[in-house]
């Protein structure tokens, strides 16, 4: 947490990152935007395609505004999606309804040939920079905007399988057997991630976030090198370029590698799952760096007495010390909005 010049700031979730601990915590939840919410998908039907809106910097700017304007989140994370870097790299990138992502996928040489460099990336994706440069303009003062990427690791494992999949068993396979290729790829995806997010700090992200939420596949070993390693490397890159600019890494699933990951990776924020019991992550995460999390997402649907409850326990265990309070994962479609309300009052009062 060294070095940041966020210790000042107005803004409480810069403070946070920077150390500080506050009575009421800085909050925000992963896919605040989203389905759950009738005017995201009020907006997302006029857009056309998911694409179409990420793409869009006036649709995807008033989406990313729409739950700060309802709830008042401390933070908004930028509108668009982690698979826009392989797209940029080439890959043909289709979101059918219902079914999820499919991709064009690289399992051999010639496929890896057929991406572009990294630096070719923006050709692309330089609506999103216009996205954050708008939403730095029209968001509330006190209000943090957060930018994101997707880590090397997960976005992997899209561009090898070319959809999801449960157990990332073809990117685990790729590593084993085809380790040459496999490293060319993570050395490429690395790359475009430092220009990526770089530009989108250049265009006003304050924060950004890199989700690598298929951590938990990796083995040990595999961990060390392909989850901490592009991490750490992305983490200096951009701490060389943007000195100040926080980072907060999301190794979701680490479990016992949860600990020592700031100190290994450089991160200032480190966001848990929901499976990290918050007494553990209180003595042995946040101790060294600020924690994110970690509410059970289900508790978004179910609400009542058992949202308060669980809110008031996750306080009482970290709001000693820097937290950020999140979800453990995203808000999903099925979750009431009038629960983030009922959210927001536990937690602020
Ligand atoms: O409108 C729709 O129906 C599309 C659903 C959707 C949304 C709202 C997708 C498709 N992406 C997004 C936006 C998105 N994705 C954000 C926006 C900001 C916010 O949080 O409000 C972010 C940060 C992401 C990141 C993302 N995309 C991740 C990492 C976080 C996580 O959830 O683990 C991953 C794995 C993706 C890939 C992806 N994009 C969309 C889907 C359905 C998926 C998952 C695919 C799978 O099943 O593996």
């Amino acid at each position: 947490m060294d070095g940041l010049e966020t210790g000042s700031s107005s803004k409480i979730l810069l403070r946070a990152l920077a150390g500080e601990a506050s009575a009421v915590p800085p909050a925000w939840l992963m896919r605040q935007a989203g389905r759950y919410l009738p005017e995201y998908k009020a907006t997302r039907a006029q857009a056309g395609s998911f694409l179409d809106l990420c793409y869009d910097p006036e649709l995807a700017c008033e989406v990313t505004l729409q739950p700060i304007r309802r709830f008042g989140f401390d933070a908004a994370i930028l509108f668009a999606d982690i698979l826009l870097v392989p797209q940029a790299l080439g890959a043909d990138l289709r979101f059918e309804a219902g079914e999820g992502p499919r991709l064009s996928t690289v399992t051999d040489e010639a496929g890896f040939a057929a991406l572009k460099p990294a630096e070719a990336i923006h050709e692309t994706v330089s609506p999103i920079y216009e996205t954050v440069a708008l939403l730095r303009e029209r968001l509330p003062k006190e209000t943090t905007l957060i930018g994101f990427a997707g880590a090397p690791w997960t976005v992997a494992t899209y561009m090898i399988a070319g959809r999801g999949t449960p157990d990332q068993a073809p990117a685990r396979r790729m590593m084993l057997t085809q380790p040459e290729l496999f490293a060319k790829l993570m050395g490429r995806i690395t790359e475009a991630t430092v220009d990526y997010l770089s530009r989108q700090i250049e265009a006003g992200a304050e924060v950004v976030k890199l989700f690598d939420s298929w951590a938990g596949s990796l083995s040990a070993e595999a961990f060390e090198t392909w989850c901490i390693g592009p991490i750490a490397e992305i983490r200096a890159a951009l701490a060389a370029r943007h000195p100040g600019v926080p980072v907060i890494g999301f190794p979701r699933g680490a479990g016992a590698r949860y600990e020592g990951f700031a100190g290994r990776t450089g991160v200032d924020g480190l966001a848990v799952d929901q499976f990290v019991p918050a007494e553990w992550a209180a003595k042995r995460l946040q101790t060294e760096v600020c924690v994110q999390g970690n509410l059970d997402p289900m508790l978004m649907v179910i609400g009542g007495a058992a949202l308060d409850d669980a809110a008031a326990r996750l306080k009482d265990r970290l709001a000693g010390g820097p937290w950020i309070f999140n979800l453990g994962h995203g808000i999903t479609p099925d979750a009431d909005p009038r629960n983030v309300e009922r959210l927001l009052k536990a937690l602020r009062g």
